[in-house]
């Protein structure tokens, strides 16, 4: 039984299209609580967190979109990481990526304080690693894993309190990295896992070398799961699809050794644009991924409702 701490996140502003801001209530109608609930899990939903109030320069690139709005949220979600992880399980319901610039900062300071290293387990479409600087797009959802491996140019946001070391971040699923972010990767030594990795030899082979790195390590797992590591045939409510993702089996074997390892601290539920989606679809498959990173078994579960 674990204690899951359910955490509204609606950041809307990592990017332009929106609708990012009504993930978390996309999540309740889902029945998140429920579904977690009828697996033995006590859960708790705190409500939604609301950003800080900041002034920032103007950044230095000026494509760069909302970088207030995202200094503040960044802040606020670091903080709510701090205080709810010694409770439990938190679950961030996004809101798009932009947030994870808080809950995995503020899950890396949370692991230095009871001496674990923190891995962070990237299940996306995109590498994420670019900065304020190299960003093109301006948007900052492509920038958490700059942040919090402390790449330079984030001086408008809160120093970090502990960074994560690039070789502790496995990203699977790449499809669509940009050349900046391609060049950073290249110096580093994060586990890279591309869908034709994927194609060639499955997704549970270097995924459980990567746990056996954290295993080895005594390390504590933060999953980022963003929507459209997933292939937008099975997942379309999300502003950036990109084909040729993870299928739905993929996805639940992910999450089922995920579950067996005991290794997962904390995740991100990120990118679902309720706006986007197909009488609500994506969203329960969040819920059913959700499901088996916190213990379903294939063999268990339920009847559908409603037939
Ligand atoms: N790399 C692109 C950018 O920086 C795309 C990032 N978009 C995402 N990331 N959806 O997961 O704008
Ligand atoms: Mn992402
Ligand atoms: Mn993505
Ligand atoms: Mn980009």
């Amino acid at each position: 039984m674990t204690d899951c701490i359910l955490i509204g996140a609606p950041v809307d502003c990592g990017k332009r299209r929106r609708g990012c801001l009504m993930g978390p209530d996309a999540y309740r109608t889902a029945g998140l609580a429920e579904t977690l609930a009828a697996l033995g899990h006590g859960v708790t939903d705190i409500g939604n967190v609301a950003p800080d109030q900041v002034e920032v320069a103007p950044p230095r690139n000026g494509a760069v979109h909302e970088l207030a709005l995202n200094v503040g949220w960044t802040a606020a979600l670091m903080r709510a990481a701090r205080e709810q992880a010694p409770n439990g399980f938190p679950i961030f319901m996004g809101g798009d990526h932009a947030l994870s610039l808080g809950s995995v900062a503020g899950m890396a300071a949370h692991a230095e304080t009871v001496g674990r290293p923190l891995f962070v387990l990237w299940l996306d479409a995109h590498s994420d690693f670019h900065t304020p600087d190299t960003t093109t797009t301006g948007n900052l959802h492509g920038t958490p894993l700059g942040y919090v491996t402390g790449r330079e140019g984030f001086d408008a946001f809160p120093a970090l309190p502990a960074t994560v070391p690039v070789s502790q971040v496995g990203m699977i699923g790449l499809r669509s990295v940009d050349p900046e972010e391609r060049a950073a990767l290249e110096d580093g030594d994060a586990t890279l896992v591309d869908m034709r990795m994927i194609d060639e030899v499955g997704i549970a082979r270097p995924l459980s070398e990567f746990l056996e790195r954290v295993e080895a390590a005594n390390g504590i797992l933060h999953v980022s799961l963003d929507v459209d590591f997933l292939d937008p045939m099975v997942a379309p409510a999300v502003g950036t699809t990109v084909p040729g993702g993870a299928t739905v089996r993929e996805a639940h074997l992910a999450m089922e050794m995920l579950s067996d390892s005991g290794l997962v601290a904390s995740l991100d539920l990120v990118e679902l644009n309720p706006s986007l989606d197909e009488r609500g679809r994506t969203a329960a498959l969040m819920v059913e991924l959700t499901a088996s990173l916190m213990g379903r078994r294939v063999f268990d579960r339920p009847t559908p409702r409603g037939v």
